[in-house]
């Protein structure tokens, strides 16, 4: 990876969205009226929106030359062709089930794999394959490595699966209990933090031994395969797509969400390698998404997400996308500003828990400072802590709050330049200067499940 201004973006812009830094009245205004959660804002009233990377990035001229020319046939539209032609020449998968978004390929592997007592191990799975999980009876079990957990620690690879803790999972439960195993590449919930091929190898050795698949929740793949070519010793000459492939190599079969790493802002895949498997995932393509040609997407769309596959191995990008979000970590621990180390793909995660030390979970401390981003900047961010992953203990009724209180500043592909990030960095050392009078916050609102989408708090 060259250093930072030794290059810049490996593109130029052609059109352009205008955003506005509304008045700091406006922004006390619009996030009261909030209910303090930023989920609640209009984007327009957000100046540089930070939520999330999915759905966000900016296609290329290529991708919009594609979506002028979508075959909106139902059935056998050339772009499904093309589509199925790309995921197979980058993954080996050669059946592909379009789907609406990422959930919606989860939601089919589940029908077809996952009975009632199930249990899936992974590394860490994300919240909506957890949910898929769970709503099909079905326990999630993750078996990340202990230091994956550890936010200051500042290992090359905290997205791995600890194999141990793997191996006991499937001596106690087995092929019966145990459908398929799930990476998560990159590993999203602890800091968007890659995998190893090795431990892909390793897992899949174990997997073997045991007769039980493997899949690959793929969403960040491209970023993964970038932190291998980086960090891992043996595969600084071998090409992005030489290590996709070997990623792949170690799967069965991919959900995808396309809206991170196929640069599209919707859109998402099943992809397999049995085509056993694939006509079962049809059976329930067709009821829940549509047609096996177009899975609940326009032709425009499908073309797009085949381009942006074509594209997203692109080294000068990926150094491009990768490096601007360890720029901005990097100013963030110059102003004494604590993050989950080393800084993932997509986003910085701040440790407010650490950073905001005097206000306890029941606060929410990771929440105040997302208002405080808001405030001083505009920004909008995502809390990650006693919100979005506190829960009440099912008998006692008492809270049971999350290890980490964090912040997750995630960064759009291709759409901010680096002095947005400067702006977003001198805002977050202007709230920490001011960190000791930021108050908590108290829940006025809260749904019964998923409550950090719609939650409203009051200032304490
Ligand atoms: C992110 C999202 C989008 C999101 C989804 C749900 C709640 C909040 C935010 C989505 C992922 C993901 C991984 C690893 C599957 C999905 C679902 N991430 N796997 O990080 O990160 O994909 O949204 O296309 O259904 O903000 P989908």
């Amino acid at each position: 990876m060259r250093p930072r201004d030794t290059y810049a973006e490996p593109y130029k812009i052609k059109m352009v969205e205008p955003i506005r830094l509304i008045s700091p009245g406006e922004r006390k205004q619009a996030i009261t009226e909030a209910g303090y959660n930023v989920f609640n804002l209009k984007s327009e009233d957000v100046y540089i929106d930070l939520l999330t990377d999915s759905g966000t990035s900016a296609m290329s001229e290529y991708q919009w030359a594609g979506i002028m020319s979508g075959d909106e046939s139902y059935a056998g539209s050339k772009n499904f062709y093309h589509l199925q032609q790309v995921i197979e020449d980058i993954t080996g998968c050669k059946f592909v089930v379009p789907t609406h978004q990422g959930r919606a390929a989860e939601h089919i592997l589940m029908r077809v794999l996952v009975k009632p007592g199930d249990r899936i191990p992974g590394n860490m799975h994300f919240d909506t394959t957890e949910g898929h999980i769970r709503l099909s009876g079905a326990e999630p079990v993750n078996c990340l490595t202990d230091q994956g957990y550890i936010p200051g620690e500042k290992l090359p690879f905290k997205g791995n699966i600890d194999i141990n803790k793997l191996e006991k999972e499937l001596l106690a439960h087995g092929r019966e209990k145990i459908p398929f195993i799930l990476i998560t590449a990159t590993c999203n919930n602890n800091g968007g933090q890659p995998v190893s091929l090795e431990n892909f190898k390793a897992v899949r050795r174990l997997a073997d031994r045991f007769g039980v698949p493997v899949f690959l929740d793929a969403a960040r793949f491209a970023e993964n395969a970038y932190f291998i070519q980086q960090r891992e010793p043996g595969y600084r000459n071998k090409t992005l797509k030489e290590i996709v492939g070997e990623m792949f190599s170690c799967a069965d079969g991919c959900t995808m969400s396309a809206k991170k790493d196929a640069l599209v802002n919707i859109g998402g895949f099943l992809a397999l390698k049995s085509e056993e498997l694939y006509q079962q995932a049809v059976e329930w393509q067709i009821p829940f998404e549509g047609f096996r040609t177009y899975g609940g997407l326009a032709g425009r769309d499908i073309e797009a997400m085949a381009r942006g596959l074509e594209e997203v191995l692109d080294e000068q990008y990926l150094e491009n996308r990768i490096g601007q979000v360890q720029c901005l970590g990097e100013k963030l621990i110059g102003a004494g500003i604590p993050i989950v180390q080393p800084p993932g793909g997509h986003g910085i995660y701040i440790d407010a828990g650490s950073l905001l030390g005097h206000l306890p979970h029941s606060q929410f401390p990771a929440q105040a400072l997302v208002v405080e981003l808001y405030l001083e900047g505009g920004i909008r961010s995502v809390e990650l802590g006693a919100c979005a992953f506190g829960h009440r203990d099912g008998t006692t009724g008492e809270m049971i709050y999350p290890a980490l209180e964090l912040v997750r500043l995630t960064i759009p592909r291709r759409v901010y330049t680096d002095r947005h990030m400067d702006f977003v960095a001198r805002a977050a050392e202007a709230v920490a200067d001011r960190k000791n009078s930021i108050r908590g916050l108290q829940l006025v609102y809260e749904a019964p499940v998923l409550r950090h989408f719609t939650a409203r708090f009051a200032r304490l």
